[in-house]
């Protein structure tokens, strides 16, 4: 059933100007989603959805003039019971009233950050002060409450952007290219069309803005893993009596604890002006899980403290809960370096992309049998695991990519350096 959203009560404003219209056509809306932000003279006002629901029309663009009564978009409701909604953001975060903020109170810090949702919240002063500045919001990362973005995460951005020799909008880096044009494919054909998930329209963003802004190189080399396949193996019985599905990637997630141990300056951030390292002296791995949704990376904290069979454990709760689409912001936050294992598809190698702020992600392929000379000469069949490295050339050599990845096939090569 399609119902039209009209502009609630808003006191005696009249013909309020709209400055921000934060949905479009086809955005899956969630109850109190912020529709539109609307100012006057004196201050801003985010309107929300009043029902959750499909967004069938926008009815207003940037520059109309509304009042009490106007409509401003409709919407086909729907059930709110769907996986995408349990990712949404907590009903706290969300303002169950229009919000009215006074322009001077607006600019102190406010709830607005990007949720597990992809959406963007921002108050209305944060926004304006962006909008000001040229700057998209969803580049930014808040360290106000509950991951909030503030005023200064938006000043600290453009310092940042300034100083890099970027363009302050995130996906203007000095590039000047022509936009891909429009076309009408279905002068070609028939076609259909869908809109991509909130987490894709999040997450593309950013990939692209880290696969266009840091130098990746990929170093690509393999692992002998026949005696810890054989070890795997031999505890598949006792772990799935524990109820753990032991795979290949939990004894990864050990191999990289202890080449972070080895190689330190993989386990580091760029400082904010991009001239010194932030050394990490903690262990949390990011793991890219597949998700109906689009891809995630929930963090497994402290690996290094962890045993297998525990890992194993968090391992296949997250990847569960990622793909229920239950997973929390925090739980995607705070990793040192991410593992992306396509090893249960296949594929024998790829280039991943890194997840910055972080400094390196290892992609990982298949696992095959392969011919290897072993020392005395002998041809033997060996079970060799592809790894991909991906690293920031701006901090990492590729002397020191080769050792990293040179030194984690030996410990894959060797379970009992990884036991102990
Ligand atoms: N070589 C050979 N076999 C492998 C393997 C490898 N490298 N990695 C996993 N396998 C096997 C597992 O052992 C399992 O088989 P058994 O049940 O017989 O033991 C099977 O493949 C399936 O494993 P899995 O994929 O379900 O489990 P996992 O722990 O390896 O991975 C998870 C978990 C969540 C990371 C994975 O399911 C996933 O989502 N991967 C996709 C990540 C992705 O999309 N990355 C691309 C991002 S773009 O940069």
């Amino acid at each position: 059933m399609t119902e039209a959203i009209e502009i609630p009560d808003i006191g005696d404003y009249q013909d309020v100007e709209v400055i921000e219209v934060l949905v479009s056509v086809g955005d899956t809306i969630e109850k109190e989603q912020n529709l539109i932000t609307i100012e006057t003279d004196k201050a801003s006002m985010e309107i929300p959805a009043p029902k959750a629901g499909l967004l069938k029309s926008v009815d207003v663009q940037v520059g109309d003039k509304v009042s009490q009564g106007s409509v401003i978009a409709h919407i086909s409701v729907e059930s709110s019971d769907t996986p995408e909604e349990k990712i949404e953001e907590p009903q706290e975060e969300v303002p169950k009233e229009p919000t009215k903020e006074l322009e001077k109170k607006t600019n102190s810090p406010e709830p607005s950050h990007i949720g597990p949702s992809g959406k963007v919240y921002a108050s209305p002063g944060v926004r304006r002060f962006a909008r000001e500045l040229g700057v998209d919001l969803a580049q930014i990362t808040g360290t106000g409450p509950k991951g909030r973005i503030l005023k200064e995460n938006i000043q600290q951005y453009v310092k940042q952007s300034l100083a890099s020799g970027g363009g302050v909008s995130g996906g203007d880096l000095g590039f000047n290219l022509p936009k891909a044009q429009a076309i009408d494919f279905s002068a070609f054909g028939d076609i259909s069309q869908e809109p991509l998930s909130r987490i894709k329209k999040i997450s593309g963003p950013f990939l692209h803005r880290n696969w266009v802004s840091i130098p990746h190189v990929t170093q690509f080399d393999e692992a002998d893993i026949t005696e810890l396949e054989a070890f795997r193996q031999g505890q598949k019985t006792l772990a799935e009596k524990q109820g753990v599905r032991l795979t290949p990637l939990v004894f990864m997630m050990k191999a990289v604890v202890s080449a972070l141990r080895e190689f330190p300056h993989f386990n580091a951030s760029l400082d904010s002006e991009g001239t010194g390292l932030i050394i990490k002296h903690y262990y949390h791995i990011g793991i890219a899980v597949d998700t109906p949704q689009g891809l995630v990376v929930p963090v497994v904290r402290d690996v290094d403290q962890k045993g297998l069979f525990g890992l194993a454990r968090e391992l296949g709760e997250i990847s569960q809960r990622a793909r229920d689409g239950k997973l929390g912001a925090k739980e995607m936050q705070g990793g040192c370096f991410t593992i992306s294992s396509l090893g249960g598809i296949g594929g024998s190698g790829f280039t991943p992309i890194i997840n910055a702020p972080e400094l390196a992600i290892l992609g990982v392929s298949k696992a095959s049998k392969k011919p290897v000379y072993d020392l005395a000469g002998e041809l033997q069949a060996r079970l060799m695991v592809p790894l991909c490295l991906s690293y920031d050339h701006r901090v990492i050599d590729g002397a020191d990519g080769a050792r990293f990845t040179k030194f984690l096939a030996h410990q894959l090569s060797d379970i009992r350096r990884l036991l102990l």
